[in-house]
């Protein structure tokens, strides 16, 4: 599992080459947006269960069959499921904002997942929502901190949503 930092280095110690200009840009991007990624996972940390329970009561609202007998979060066990794969999304989105790599999410958390969604009937598309209802939430929450600019919210999620939707397996 790699950083922002760690991926650098790694990258300049394969060539052998010292920090260049491309590399210090880089590295000042990461530490000048630190403040703002440290924000968006305090704002995740405290509102964690609220942002799950409130992009699900829209998802649901959204695509009310999900939740009808036949949906996939049809029964209390399967609901359950649902927003604790929810909670996972936005977990492992904390981490990778606060890394400043996707990596994490490669890592822990897509790997395999589309054939294990596949194999147990999990529809993507709406999952894809929920993802990006979570994003819409936080944005405005990580916005009224005063976070100027909260487009690198985005990155993790659209990143989870690319890779669920696109990936060919
Ligand atoms: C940390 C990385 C990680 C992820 C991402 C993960 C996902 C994950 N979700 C699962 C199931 C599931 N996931 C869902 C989710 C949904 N159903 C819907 O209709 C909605 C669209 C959606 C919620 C948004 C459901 C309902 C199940 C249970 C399916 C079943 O057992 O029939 C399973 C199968 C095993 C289990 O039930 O625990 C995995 C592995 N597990 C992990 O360890």
């Amino acid at each position: 599992m790699r950083d922002a930092i760690t991926s650098l280095i790694r990258n300049y110690d394969i060539s052998g080459r010292y920090l260049d200009r491309d590399a210090i840009d880089l590295l000042k991007s990461y530490f000048d947006s630190g403040t703002a990624r440290i924000m968006a996972a305090a704002v995740i940390n405290a509102n964690a269960a609220s942002i799950v329970k409130q992009a699900g009561s829209q998802l649901f609202e959204d695509v009310p069959e999900l939740i009808r007998p036949g949906g996939n979060a049809y029964t209390t066990r399967r609901y359950a499921a649902c927003l604790r794969d929810m909670d996972y999304y936005l977990r492992y989105a904390s981490y990778a904002l606060v890394a400043g790599s996707m990596d994490v999410l490669d890592e822990r958390v897509l790997q395999g997942l589309r054939e294990t969604y596949n194999s147990l009937g999990v529809p993507i598309a709406p999952t894809v929502r929920g993802i990006q209802i979570m994003k819409d939430i936080l944005k405005e929450q990580v916005a009224a901190t005063g976070v100027a600019n909260t487009a690198f919210v985005d990155q993790p999620f659209d990143y989870m949503t690319r890779e669920l939707s696109e990936r060919d397996i």
